[in-house]
């Protein structure tokens, strides 16, 4: 019989290799802003705007350029990215409650031993599970001097929402237990409408001429009535709230366009400006706190945004603008410094990601694949070539048609099925989706391949049409 310290050695050799491991499991420092679309970021070719802070984690690691929101508006997104499921599976196809009691990546990795945190925009109406603290915002929240909810009741902290929510996050770090990694969500409600920027950002953007997109005039000419017919035009329907005050009476048609998309962009970049100032503050204290090396950074937003694009706000429709989402990752040792991913990715792909960076093992009913092959520079040869998309609030509060679609490498087919009109649009010779070719003889073989990739792609994600009917819907409004 073997002698009792050899035993012990043998079950404590791999306890404490476990342990060792444990210790050296990355932290998880996932912030995310609301509606800020890649385009309004000088590491993605912005000319609008200089985002220093967010073009550091560019230059420090990797930038996706194609990740995409498979829902493209907010409350969905969330829900996608914390199951890692679609909408039609995950229970949140609008803004309804999600229900807390089913699995989200939070509570996979609080169970395995991670601190948890979730600050900032929860917008899920319901209250945080799986996360050790969290203070969030009732619904929208608000932009100056906002109440907060947390376990404990409700508050209301003064200042500025962008610096309050950095503050609490950075709290969190402090006070966090020093014997477990961290998973911390920080998730800004700026530059969600109506744009209220603080005073010194405001300043920077007040008189200055933002350059106009170059399909701020688009007429629509060979779309369905979809685009027409939507109520998220930077013309028509952004009013003096938006534009925080009248415009001059004497203003009309394209000089109007003109002055409104001014005062929009510029509320919009001074918001921001303040994300990326706060997104600095964050970084700088990973540095400080001798965290940097062994925290996995990312910068995303919940979906993009139409900045006058097509004469549009908001985001909704499957146009690029819109489901577009910004994706900078920074993770020291394993993401090479300045490089660039083409491959597509989508939200529902974050929740696998967080597991296989905390070791742990993805479960099989997430939808998602794990990015961390593409983090480090690989990709797989069987990486996804299409993706399926499906939006349901019609009329919703910008009367926007419901709608799925795919889209591939180069094509995008996108049905509208409330008015069972489609739109086909070649990526490589029309990047802007200006020119439908649905109608079009000579794509017809497109066309017949795109709609039998459209099927194949509803069978395997389990999109049984559960939310097509609108009454079927859940509530839309939630509690503020
Ligand atoms: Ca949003």
């Amino acid at each position: 019989m073997r002698s009792l310290p050899f035993l012990t050695t043998l079950l404590l050799a791999p306890l404490a290799a476990l342990q060792a491991a444990a210790a050296k499991r990355p932290n998880i420092l996932y912030i995310m802003s609301d509606d800020h679309a890649a385009h309004a970021i000088s590491a993605y070719g912005s000319r609008l705007n200089q985002t220093p802070n967010l073009d550091r984690l560019a230059k420090e690691g990797m930038r996706f350029d194609r990740v995409f929101a498979v829902n493209s508006i907010c409350t969905p997104s969330r829900a996608c990215i914390l199951t890692g499921k679609y909408s039609h599976l995950n229970g949140v196809p609008v803004f309804n409650r999600f229900d807390g009691s089913q699995p989200t990546v939070a509570k996979y990795l609080q169970a395995a031993g991670y601190h948890t945190g979730m600050f900032g925009k929860w917008h899920l109406e319901s209250d945080p599970t799986g996360f050790d603290k969290w203070t969030i915002l009732p619904g929208q929240g608000d932009y100056f001097n906002p109440a907060f909810l947390e376990a404990g009741g409700r508050r209301v902290i003064t200042g500025y929402v962008t610096d309050i929510i950095t503050d609490l996050s950075i709290e969190f770090l402090k006070n966090r237990p020093p014997d477990q990694p961290f998973f911390l969500m920080c998730h800004h409600k700026a530059p969600h409408r109506n744009w209220q920027p603080d005073a010194k950002h405001r300043a920077m953007f007040a008189n200055k001429e933002i350059p106009e997109p170059a399909t701020l005039f688009d007429e629509y000419a060979g779309r369905t009535d979809a685009i027409r017919e939507c109520t998220q035009k930077v013309l028509e329907n952004l009013g003096s709230n938006d534009t925080k005050g009248p415009p001059p009476a004497a203003l009309l048609g394209d000089a109007l366009k003109r002055w409104k998309y001014q005062r929009y962009m510029q509320d919009y970049l001074a918001c921001v400006q303040s994300v990326d100032d706060n997104v600095g503050r964050l970084l700088d204290y990973l540095a400080q706190a001798g965290l940097a090396e062994n925290t996995l950074v990312i910068y995303t937003s919940d979906q993009g945004f139409f900045l006058g694009d097509h004469g549009l706000y908001d985001k909704r429709f499957m146009y690029e603008e819109s489901i577009r989402m910004p994706f900078l990752v920074r993770w020291p040792g394993t993401v090479k410094p300045g490089s660039v991913q083409s491959a597509m990715g989508i939200n529902v792909d974050f929740a696998p990601t967080f597991m296989e960076v905390a070791g742990l093992p993805v479960p099989a009913d997430m939808q998602g694949r794990s990015l961390v092959p593409l983090l480090k520079g690989e990709r797989p040869a069987d990486w996804r070539t299409s993706w399926y998309y499906r939006y349901y609030h019609d009329p919703g509060d910008h009367n926007t048609r419901a709608h799925y679609g795919v889209r591939t490498e180069t094509h995008k087919l996108i049905y509208f099925w409330t008015k069972d009109q489609w739109e086909l649009y070649d990526l490589v010779k029309d990047p802007a989706e200006l020119h439908n070719l649905y109608q079009d003889p000579a794509q017809a073989d497109t066309v017949a391949k795109l709609k039998a990739e459209l099927q194949r792609l509803k069978k395997e994600l389990k999109d049984d049409d559960q939310f097509a009917d609108q009454s079927e819907l859940p509530s839309k409004k939630p509690r503020q």
